[in-house]
């Protein structure tokens, strides 16, 4: 009897690790949520993969207007962040390299890594 449940959880174990991942992981990869509150973003610092296109989807909670956009200056790309609601901003990122990210006045900070 404990050996059949032993036998159940690494089949368990199997399944979730190496079969279950795959979706899980894409879908992080598509779309990632950013909250903007308190000063920072989280996450601050997102990877994403070269020329793959993702959604970063910003969601603001900080009623200050410094938070009320968010640059991407290198990559000349901005978006006016609504207070409470999913500011979807899709970007297609054809250069490896870091970018930085911030709020007009530069106070909120964040790093894009394309690899
Ligand atoms: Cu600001």
């Amino acid at each position: 009897m404990a050996n059949l449940l032993a036998l159940l959880l690494i089949g368990f174990i199997v399944w979730w690790f190496w079969l279950a991942k795959p979706s899980r992981r894409k879908a992080v990869t598509d779309s990632i949520d950013v909250i903007v509150d308190g000063g920072v973003y989280t996450p601050a610092v997102i990877e994403v993969t070269q020329d793959k296109p993702v959604i970063l989807n910003f969601i603001r909670r900080d009623a200050s207007p410094c938070a009320e956009k968010v640059i991407f200056a290198e990559m000349d790309v901005s978006a006016d962040l609504p207070l409470d609601q999913e500011k979807k901003l899709e970007l297609n990122p054809h250069q490896k390299g870091e970018f930085d990210f911030t709020c007009q006045m530069g106070m909120y900070r964040g790093k894009l890594i394309v690899k």
